[in-house]
């Protein structure tokens, strides 16, 4: 394929490409020590969709906001999914939280006791009913689920409860509905997370059902864990449903994707582009999970989304062609070559051009900034309880 046929085919991929925010990186999160406020942060989730909806405007890739429940609990949620159109943008996975109720202290799907699985599964059901009323077809698991000390509770009879109690919930999805199962290598937990790799993960979703996949969280292997690698064989398997995107320097720092690691991030999307699971309908939900606990939180996920895109459109331009030919051939320098040669060219006016053409300022964090968006809303945003983790 011609360099600039290579280049058109991006573009149209780029102008198509979605990427969905998470509710809370637009509340108040904070470090192992300390929340810290900033001024105009939503107080509800209404607040949070208007916000998430500036990200849209001026990316014009970001029309689906992901909610947490309860933390965007509200009386009416066809009134929230109404208040999202109006705005220009839809509801999109809705996340359960067991991870911050008293009574899943020891553990919620997986907790020794009956009475608590069932609650932690009413949980569920209440979040499927969030999903119906919104209109959402995905329900996004993550379990907290996990030991501290070796001989804590039966590693193998935990993993029979969460299949079980796993089993009851996606049971209770409707047939057009989804749900995608996260993994994390340790935190809380400190000895066992009861789901913790992608390998278990797999296990579980596929002793579900078809409509249970897996979601990629990107801080949470093991340092030096191959991820490209994982998403590879979960696109292999058909069970790749979700990334929830970040990067970090050392644990689960949920940072702006591709601030730490952008070379990691263009590797994860060059696996994405060879699969073809860029396309909008490949049943790859592209998420952010991210927290912005100094930086100001609009800009930073308008950052994060270009930097999702400006990652993609280096995929985008890798010389597929000579670099079959040349790994076919052994040639090892000359494979790396063409990887590198993508990587090392500056798509920033090429995705700039993309913007113009779909309407938008080339260069959304300046818009963003010139619009006064972030001063009227800390000077509305006055009284009431900022929206946070409650944690
Ligand atoms: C767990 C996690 C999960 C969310 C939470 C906000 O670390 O990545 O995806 O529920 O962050
Ligand atoms: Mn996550």
């Amino acid at each position: 394929m011609a360099a600039s046929t290579r280049t058109e085919a991006a573009k149209s991929a780029l102008r198509q490409q979605t990427i969905e925010l998470p509710s809370w990186a637009f509340g108040n999160s904070g470090t192992r020590f300390k929340v810290f406020g900033q001024p105009g942060v939503p107080r509800d989730p209404f607040e949070k969709l208007a916000d998430a909806a500036q990200v849209h405007q001026y990316t014009g890739v970001a029309p689906r906001v992901s909610l947490h429940i309860p933390w965007d609990l509200v009386d009416d949620f066809s009134g929230l999914a109404r208040h999202a159109e109006d705005l220009g943008v839809q509801i999109g996975m809705i996340n359960s939280n067991v991870f911050q109720d008293d009574d899943f202290m020891l553990g919620s799907l997986a907790h020794p006791d009956p009475r608590v699985r069932a609650k932690a599964v009413d949980h569920h059901k209440q979040c499927i009913d969030v999903m119906r009323a919104t209109g959402s077809k995905d329900l996004k698991v993550w379990l907290s689920d996990g030991l501290n000390y070796p001989g804590q509770d039966s590693i193998r009879a935990r993993q029979d409860r969460i299949a079980e109690s796993l089993a009851e919930i996606y049971g209770a999805l409707d047939d057009d509905q989804h749900m995608v199962l996260e993994y994390k290598f340790f935190e809380p937990a400190f000895y066992i997370t009861d789901v913790p790799d992608w390998g278990t993960s797999l296990l579980h979703v596929m002793a579900l059902g078809d409509r249970a996949k897996v979601v990629l969280d990107t801080g949470h292997h093991a340092p030096g864990t191959n991820i490209e690698f994982i998403v590879a064989q979960l696109l292999r398997q058909g069970r790749l449903g979700a990334f929830d995107f970040n990067s970090r320097f050392y644990a689960d720092d949920d940072l702006m994707v591709g601030a730490a690691d952008p070379f990691q991030l263009f590797r994860i999307m060059h696996e994405i582009v060879l699969a073809g699971a860029h396309a909008p309908d490949s049943g790859v939900n592209f998420m952010l999970d991210q927290c912005h606990n100094i930086e100001p939180k609009i800009p930073a996920q308008i950052r994060s989304v270009m930097n999702v895109q400006e990652a993609t459109a280096k995929a985008l331009l890798v010389d597929v062609e000579a670099l079959t030919a040349a790994q076919l051939a052994g040639d090892v320098l000359g494979a790396h070559a063409v990887l590198m040669d993508a990587y090392d060219t500056d798509v920033r006016p090429l995705v700039a051009e993309v913007r113009e053409e779909m309407g938008l300022d080339p260069n959304p964090r300046a818009a963003f900034a010139a619009s006064g968006y972030a001063e009227k809303v800390a000077a509305e945003r006055v009284g009431g309880a900022q929206a946070g983790w409650g944690a």
